[in-house]
């Protein structure tokens, strides 16, 4: 009897809850032509304003069922409103392919990553150096399902941070243990978000980040939660948005709000997506945006892949390990995790050359990528040139015509793992006709090193740091004449 009873009330309570569903007030994305009318619409039509983005002209507003028809209609013909459209979902294309975590913890240390990644690193021609070299620092948004809890690394890397799937709390990468979208996978879309994280940090470790969760646990977004994270990011002052989310279909919310994060000058890059289809998912495939197609580790394009002349650039999308939600190493596979690296290469271009032509990037990343046409009968011209990143680098750091030399300081990831010995580094911002002397202390300007050597016609010395100077600050100066200083750059030594 007890078991009928609880059975009984189960019934009644998931019956409720459908009705509630189903008589719950749908959500509207509205753009407005002028902000000052949103008042009057509210009060002219009896409609509920639920969120909105101010300064950018992007409104959400709940219209109960019942009226919505006949709201709708009127919306649509009102003069201060450009557009309306449901609330419509976008989601991580990464969520239903193969995914596992790992059992190496990587919290802490880079290192374990970057030794997975050799070969990977070798592909796109990344070059330590040159990626921790640049004079600036560049921020980049990651719009996905947030970061680990035990990242302190990317914690305190991050300048800025938004959580619109559970507003107030930090933007956490975790799981609830349910399936909240009943499609027979528990928290799919769980690691997805430290996974393009982790690869954002390996390839540009220099850069800050403003962080969004605007996905859920299933991988799941809208794109209302698209154009929260897209205007927060802009108005944090990201240049490079890394937002490994897609929809087959082309959403006026979704492109307008990318109209309008590219008119501020902010850099827009997305998958393909994973459909093993010829088509490109949105927001990759809107105009300005930088479309990322995915090949496997021989620079044929990943079995997952889809392909367009959209396509602006391919990355590898397999084989790669990253960071995962619980601290350890995650690996996964989708052109989710391609994006990422074209993102933190353009953010280490940026790093070198901060006010880079914007409009220009595709053409760069073109230009500068190496053809894999050959390799790929029958999708010519639809993956794009696979990303080469020392060749964009430098061509983007060719690009400054600043006289000024400037120099950073920072310390090779590869080399402090638990030996004694460290090595410094020091990149000019250009090179020089004659060689410099830098002077170098630790541990605030406390302690002088000494003097290191940048020879003649290149950027960069190399000098031993010991791994007791871990938790210190190590900086480098440029004096020029009477011992004025022309630039000075410091850096902490983490493990
Ligand atoms: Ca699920
Ligand atoms: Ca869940
Ligand atoms: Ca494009």
């Amino acid at each position: 009897m007890q078991a009928l009873r609880i059975l009984a009330k189960t019934w009644w309570v998931a019956l409720m809850v459908l009705f509630c569903r189903a008589a719950a007030a749908q959500g509207y994305v509205v753009k407005l032509h002028d902000a000052s009318s949103a008042n009057a619409i509210i009060h002219e039509y009896g409609i509920e304003l639920v969120d909105w983005t101010d300064p950018a002209p992007f409104y959400l507003f709940s219209i109960p069922p019942r009226r919505a028809g006949e709201i709708l209609d009127a919306l649509r013909e009102d003069w201060r409103v450009d557009w309306v459209e449901s609330e419509l979902p976008v989601d991580s294309p990464g969520a239903n392919t193969r995914s596992r975590g790992g059992t190496i913890p990587v919290v802490g240390s880079r290192s374990n990553l970057y030794d997975q990644n050799t070969h990977m690193l070798e592909q796109i021609g990344w070059d330590e150096g040159v990626a921790l070299g640049g004079p600036t620092r560049t921020r980049v948004a990651i719009l996905d399902t947030g970061i680990p809890f035990e990242a302190r690394h990317l914690w305190e890397k991050s300048v800025a941070w938004l959580n619109t799937v559970d507003p107030g709390s930090p933007p956490i990468d975790e799981g609830n243990g349910f399936d909240d979208n009943d499609n027979d996978l528990i928290d799919e879309g769980l690691g997805h978000g430290s996974m393009v994280a982790g690869l954002i940090d390996q390839i540009s470790p220099n850069s800050e980040l403003v962080i969004c969760r605007i996905a859920d646990d299933e991988g799941e977004s809208t794109s209302w939660h698209l154009i929260k994270g897209l205007v927060f990011s802009t108005l944090n002052e990201a240049q490079v948005i890394s937002v490994s989310l897609g929809t087959p279909f082309e959403f006026r919310a979704v492109s307008s709000v990318v109209q309008w994060v590219l008119d501020r000058g902010v850099v827009v890059v997305a998958p393909i997506g994973n459909d093993s289809a010829p088509i490109a998912l949105y927001p990759s495939a809107n105009e300005g945006a930088l479309c990322v197609s995915g090949v496997d580790d021989q620079d044929h394009r990943a079995d997952f892949s889809n392909w367009s002349e959209r396509a602006d650039v391919s990355a590898p999308a397999t084989g790669m390990a990253s960071l995962w939600w619980d601290g350890t190493i995650g690996f996964w596979e989708g052109t989710s995790f391609a994006t990422p690296l074209v993102a933190g290469t353009i953010a280490v271009g940026l790093s070198y050359c901060a006010d880079l032509e914007r409009d220009s990037l595709d053409d760069l990343l073109a230009e500068t990528g190496d053809c894999i046409d050959e390799l790929n009968p029958g999708y010519e011209g639809q993956l794009g040139n696979r990303l080469n990143f020392q060749r964009f680098v430098m061509r983007v750091r060719d690009e400054d015509d600043s006289d000024v030399v400037s120099l950073t300081i920072s310390v090779n990831p590869f080399a402090i793992r638990g030996g004694t010995e460290g090595v410094g580094v020091i990149t000019l911002s250009r090179p020089l006709d004659e060689a410099l002397w830098v002077y170098t202390w630790v541990d605030g300007p406390g302690t002088t090193l000494g003097w290191v050597m940048v020879p003649a016609g290149s950027t960069r010395a190399e000098f031993p740091i010991l791994t007791e100077w871990v938790g210190d600050s190590l900086g480098a100066s440029i004096y020029v004449q009477a011992g004025e200083i022309l630039s000075t750059g410091e850096f902490m030594v983490i493990p």
